[in-house]
């Protein structure tokens, strides 16, 4: 399809208010089947540059859909990737519910490169070797569609259902860290919900890395350096209410908890 750039303007902005305003609204392709991917990464752009308006900062692109369980549901072959800002990093270990609509919770590996990255042909041991560190990280996602239902051209217009992250404090060299092979295990309120590693993101969390720097090569943007980066759900993505506990314990990077309130 192809749309007026002003279409896209009032669709980043109809996404903008529903965050902002905590109201969960329908998902685009439901009125509108012709939709494409494509459209839907000119709308995130929309949205990205009049969060930047507003003075947020990103801190960092993100992928998304890097599992093959989560591929598989959304029909889809490819993962997808949004960005972080500033505002939605946690400080501390409070989840304020009532600044979200329905979110969910899932454990990836963080990046934090000492170099820029440009594609394309980017491959995971050149991640590697421009990574300064990795670090766990808990990422919450928040679609602002209806019941967290979409299509592909819907989440990637809603930046991926990027909403808040809490980073960790084990900042680590990936030098002798088998990434692919770090596991995690998520619990809530003491009870074992989930577990995986590294090898979940498309085999190894820098393959992740390596294929956003390509994808993002072709609407002629890079990874830079110090920008923190998440590869990708480890974990499923597990839904959150008032009063939960989460834990997240990792492999050589630490633990990792939060409440939610
Ligand atoms: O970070 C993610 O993997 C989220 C991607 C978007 C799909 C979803 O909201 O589940
Ligand atoms: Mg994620």
């Amino acid at each position: 399809m192809s749309m007026n750039p002003s279409g896209y303007e009032e669709m980043a902005l109809f996404l903008i208010e529903s965050e902002v305003g905590k109201r969960e609204v329908e998902r685009f392709t439901k009125r509108r089947p012709e939709l494409t991917v494509e459209d839907g990464y000119r709308i995130q752009e929309a949205l990205i540059a009049r969060k930047l308006e507003q003075g947020y900062r990103v801190i960092g692109p993100k992928m998304g859909l890097t599992s093959r369980a989560k591929m598989k549901q959304m029909n889809v072959e490819a993962p997808i990737y949004g960005f972080i800002f500033d505002y939605m990093v946690v400080e501390g270990d409070v989840l304020r519910l009532d600044e979200l609509i329905h979110p969910k919770v899932e454990a990836e590996i963080a990046f934090v490169l000492a170099a820029d990255v440009q594609g394309p042909g980017v491959t995971a041991a050149q991640v590697l070797a421009a990574t300064e560190y990795v670090v766990p990280a808990l990422e919450i996602i928040d679609s602002r569609y209806e019941d967290f239902q979409f299509a592909l051209p819907d989440v990637v217009a809603d930046n991926a259902s990027s909403s808040r992250v809490f980073i960790g404090s084990g900042f680590r060299s990936p030098v002798g860290l088998e990434l692919d092979l770090i596991g995690v295990t998520l619990s809530i309120n003491g009870e074992w919900k989930d577990a995986g590693a590294g090898a979940e993101v498309l085999g190894h969390p820098a393959e992740s890395v390596a294929m956003l720097a390509n994808m993002l090569s072709r609407r002629g943007q890079s990874l830079k350096a110090g920008q923190v980066i998440l590869s990708g759900g480890i974990t499923g993505a597990h839904t959150l209410k008032a009063g939960d506990t989460v834990t997240a314990i990792w492999d050589r990077l630490g633990t990792m908890q939060f409440r939610v309130q």
